[in-house]
C-alpha cells in the first residue's frame, strides 16, 4: 500500500493500520485511484494542505503574468506581441480555474487574496526575477513553462477531482506556452552574435531559479511524504528536477547554448544528468521576500486590489439589490 511505502521516508504519515476507520476509508479510496470530490469526507489536513497548494498556484499564475506582462508592447514584431498577449491571457485564465478549484474547499477568493497580501501564502520563487531583455521571454516559456509541465503532468493525476480536472486544462496550454519560448530562442541563436549571446545571457540568469521552482530538496520538503500519501503529489521534488534536468540538457545542445552548471554531466550508468547543488541560501530568500522583484511583485498586485475595490463594492452592491428585489416578489 502507498500510505506504508511513504512511512518509511516521511515521518508523521500514519498507516492504514494507524487510521480511524473514516480515514482508513478514505485513504483506501486514494490509493484505489478513485477521485475526492468537494463534498465527499476529507480530512482536515487534507483540505488545508490542498488549500495552501492550489491557492499557491493560483496566486504563482496570476504574478506570473507580471514578468511578460512588461515585454507585451516591446515585443519584437506584432505577431511575437500578439502570441505573447494571448499566453498572458492564458496564464490569467490558470488563475482562475485554480481558484475556482480551492474554492471548491470552502475558502472564498477574496480569503486567498488576503492571505497573498499579508504574506501567508507563497507564489512561485521564479517570478521574483526580473525580464531584462527578450530573450527572457524565450527563456521563461521554454525553461519556466517547461519546469511548471514537468511539475504538473503529474498533478493531472492529483487525488482531488476539481485539481486534477483543472490541471489537464492547463496543461493543454503549457505546452504551448513552452513551444513559443523554445522557438524564440531558436530564433535568437540563428540569428547575430548579439542575438545568440543575449540568448546565453537568458540561459545564464534563468537556469538555476527554474530549478528551483520544484521545491527544496527531498530531505527538506516538509510537505512531499504527507502529500504523496495523499495522491495530491505522485513524485517528489527532486524526482521532478531531475527529469527537467534529463529532458532540458539536450534542447540546450540543439540550440548550442551552455548550461550554466560547471558540474553537469551525462552519468552512463544512471542514465542521467548529474548537476551542481541548487543554492539554496538564494532559495530561500527569494521565499522570505528578499528576491529581486519581491516588492515589485506584491505592490503591482496590492495595487490591482484596491484599484478593483469599486469594482467588488458595485457587484456586491448589485447583488444586493437582485436578492432584494426576489423577496420582495416573493
Ligand atoms: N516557490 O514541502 P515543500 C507556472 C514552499 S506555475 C515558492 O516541498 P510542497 C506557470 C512551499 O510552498 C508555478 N515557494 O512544499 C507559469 C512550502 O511552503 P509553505 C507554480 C516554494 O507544496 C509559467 C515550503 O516551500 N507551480 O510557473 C517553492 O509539497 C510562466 C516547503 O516546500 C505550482 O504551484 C517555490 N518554488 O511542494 C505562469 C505547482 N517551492 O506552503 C506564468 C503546484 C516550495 O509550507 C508564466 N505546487 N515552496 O509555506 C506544487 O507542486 C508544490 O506546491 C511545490 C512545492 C512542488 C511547488
Amino acid at each position: 500500500m502507498y500510505a506504508q511505502m511513504v512511512k518509511s521516508t516521511g515521518e508523521g504519515v500514519k498507516s492504514l493500520d494507524e487510521m480511524e476507520p473514516q480515514e482508513r476509508a478514505f485513504q483506501e479510496r486514494i490509493n484505489a485511484d478513485v477521485k475526492i470530490e468537494p463534498k465527499d469526507w476529507m480530512p482536515e489536513g487534507y483540505r488545508k494542505t490542498l488549500v495552501r497548494q492550489i491557492s499557491q498556484h493560483a496566486h504563482s499564475e496570476i504574478v506570473g503574468q507580471l514578468p511578460e506582462g512588461n515585454w507585451i508592447t516591446r515585443a519584437p514584431t506584432l505577431e511575437r506581441k500578439m502570441i505573447l498577449l494571448a499566453k498572458v491571457q492564458d496564464e490569467a485564465g490558470h488563475g482562475l480555474y485554480l481558484y475556482c478549484a480551492a474554492e471548491t474547499l470552502g475558502v472564498s477568493r477574496d480569503e486567498m487574496t488576503e492571505q497573498l497580501l499579508s504574506g501567508k501564502a507563497k507564489y512561485s520563487s521564479i517570478f521574483n526575477y526580473p525580464t531584462l531583455t527578450w530573450a527572457d521571454i524565450g527563456a521563461i516559456g521554454w525553461l519556466v513553462d517547461g519546469a511548471a509541465i514537468m511539475n504538473q503532468v503529474p498533478l493531472q493525476r492529483c487525488s482531488y477531482g476539481p485539481y486534477s480536472r483543472a490541471m489537464i486544462r492547463i496543461c493543454k496550454e503549457e505546452s504551448f506556452h513552452q513551444r513559443q519560448g523554445y522557438d524564440i530562442m531558436m530564433k535568437l541563436v540563428k540569428g547575430t552574435p548579439e542575438q545568440k549571446e543575449m540568448a546565453q545571457d537568458a540561459i545564464n540568469r534563468w537556469w538555476w531559479p527554474s530549478l528551483m521552482m520544484f521545491g527544496p530538496s527531498d530531505t527538506d520538503s516538509v510537505h512531499s511524504a504527507q502529500s504523496m500519501a495523499w495522491g495530491i503529489k505522485q513524485n517528489s521534488n527532486d524526482e521532478l528536477r531531475q527529469k527537467f534536468v534529463d529532458q532540458t540538457v539536450p534542447q540546450a545542445d540543439y540550440l548550442g547554448l551552455k548550461v550554466p552548471d560547471p558540474d553537469l554531466r551525462w552519468n552512463e550508468e544512471r542514465g542521467s544528468y548529474d548537476f551542481g547543488e541548487v543554492d539554496w541560501n538564494e532559495f530561500y530568500e527569494v521565499l522570505k521576500g528578499n528576491g529581486p522583484c519581491n516588492a515589485e511583485r506584491m505592490a503591482a498586485r496590492r495595487k490591482a486590489w484596491d484599484d478593483g475595490a469599486w469594482f467588488r463594492e458595485g457587484l456586491m452592491a448589485h447583488a444586493r439589490k437582485k436578492e432584494t428585489r426576489i423577496m420582495a416578489a416573493e
